[in-house]
């Protein structure tokens, strides 16, 4: 017999490369792993005739021929099934989206692509042959291409999995039951959970000036599904990074899931010290034998020695500011900026101190009035919004959003330091790999 699998705890993108493994080698049995990832359980429910799984249990008095593994290429993660059958496999391939360098099972055939999915790479092999899905088909892998990738925005995400999505819309994948496969927050335990923490949910905090959001909730027994309680909490409360703590007395565990939407936090090393893991964005952590109080508080204060802190105004402004006098007249002041292609330039009075703004707005309605012989000062801008070099990039966003600014003259002492511009803004954020 030969057979096919995913990772152990499938998730949907292990769901939907099975569904085009059937396609693809139909002389394959699929096998299920004992435990099924939350967001995948649905799917698995609704279709498990469809699949006609076998368990790991099953294998027991098989000979195996061939061996098919999707989504991995980690022994741990596959032992389950191989320590069901005793005979060798004949061969064993490997078609796998992560590292395939990493691959650490003996003999094993290896190949995948770093696709932000692992649909995608069975995708591709299913376009290259032509294969037509049923809607139901399409719409499975299409979740697990979603899941993966989420929906197409992360990182990860190439144009290969454009493509295969497109060639599954084309076979009749359906958005709208997609949409309802990857809901994550399905149980009413989930939602329990979250109204829970909402009230716990007090204002972040500053660490290193980054925001911290720490919460702290005992529960009765373990819930499936509290990662996507934790990233529903992160999407509505948007913190730096959240840290979730969960304690299960009964079972003298604490279980800390944490996420990071900031490169300097990564939250995977920062858990790694405790036997926690995952990857930077995102990590969990259980713990025996401790107090979910104590440890929190432990925990906050190791923050706050190892977070490194965050990037300032002062990190990013431009040094070198050009300014302008109040009684330069507004036709020169335009020459000017012409000249230094700038936007817009803080104005300084006899004393040096900055006593205004003047952007190109500003000179455009002395244009419109003819004033253009007129002093700098009788039209820029006065209510200057200037800040420390202290303010936290979170910061700098916000004035420019609520001011409707492009520019912050940085003042300390009275004395212009420095200018953060959009452009200087908009740099930092690329060197985040969030405009990229
Ligand atoms: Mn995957």
């Amino acid at each position: 017999m030969n057979i096919a699998f995913g990772h152990s705890n499938m998730d949907m993108d292990c769901l939907g490369s099975l569904v085009l493994v059937k396609k693809l080698f139909p002389d394959y049995r699929l096998v299920k792993s004992n435990l099924i990832h939350p967001v995948a359980r649905k799917v698995y429910n609704i279709y498990q005739d469809y699949f006609n799984f076998l368990s790991p249990d099953d294998l027991k008095d098989e000979t195996i021929d061939d061996v098919l593994i999707v989504d991995t290429c980690i022994a741990s993660r596959v032992k389950e099934y191989f320590n069901n059958f005793k005979n060798p496999a004949a061969a064993i391939r490997v078609i796998d989206h992560h590292n395939l360098e990493d691959c650490d099972i003996p003999r094993a055939q290896k190949e995948g692509a770093p696709f932000g999915a692992n649909v995608t790479c069975l995708g591709k092999l299913a376009m290259a042959r032509r294969i037509k899905l049923v809607p139901e088909e399409a719409t499975i892998a299409l979740a697990g291409l979603y899941a993966d990738t989420g929906r197409l925005i992360y990182e990860n995400v190439c144009r290969e999995d454009f493509e295969v999505s497109a060639y599954l819309m084309d076979m009749g994948a359906s958005l709208k039951l997609v949409k309802t496969f990857l809901e994550s927050l399905t149980e009413s335990e989930q939602i329990g959970v979250l109204n829970q923490v909402f009230l716990l949910v007090d204002n972040a905090i500053d660490i290193q000036g980054h925001s911290i959001l720490i919460t702290c909730l005992p529960l009765d027994d373990n819930i499936n599904g509290l990662a996507a309680v934790v990233d529903k909490v992160m999407e509505v409360e948007n913190p730096d990074a959240y840290f979730a703590f969960f304690s299960i007395p009964r079972k003298n565990t604490v279980l800390l899931i944490a996420r990071s939407q900031k490169a300097k936090i990564d939250v995977n090393k920062l858990l790694q010290p405790y036997g926690g893991g995952g990857h930077q964005a995102a990590a969990s952590l259980k713990l025996i034998h401790r107090d979910m109080k104590q440890f929190s508080e432990e925990f906050r204060g190791y923050l706050e020695k190892s977070l490194k802190p965050a990037t300032r105004a002062r990190d990013i402004m431009t040094r070198d500011v050009e300014v302008i006098k109040e009684d330069v007249s507004l036709l020169d002041a335009s020459r000017f900026l012409e000249e230094i292609d700038l936007t817009g330039i803080p104005v300084v009075n006899a004393q040096g101190s900055v006593s205004g703004f003047l952007s190109l707005r500003d000179i455009m309605k002395g244009r419109r009035a003819s004033q253009m012989h007129a002093p700098v000062k009788a039209y820029m801008t006065r209510n200057v919004i200037t800040s420390d070099g202290y303010i936290t990039m979170r910061e700098v966003e916000r004035l420019f959003y609520k001011h409707h600014i492009n520019h912050i003259p940085i003042v300390e002492g009275g004395k212009l330091q420095g200018i953060v511009t959009h452009g200087d803004y908009l740099r930092y954020k690329r060197n985040q790999g969030i405009l990229t």
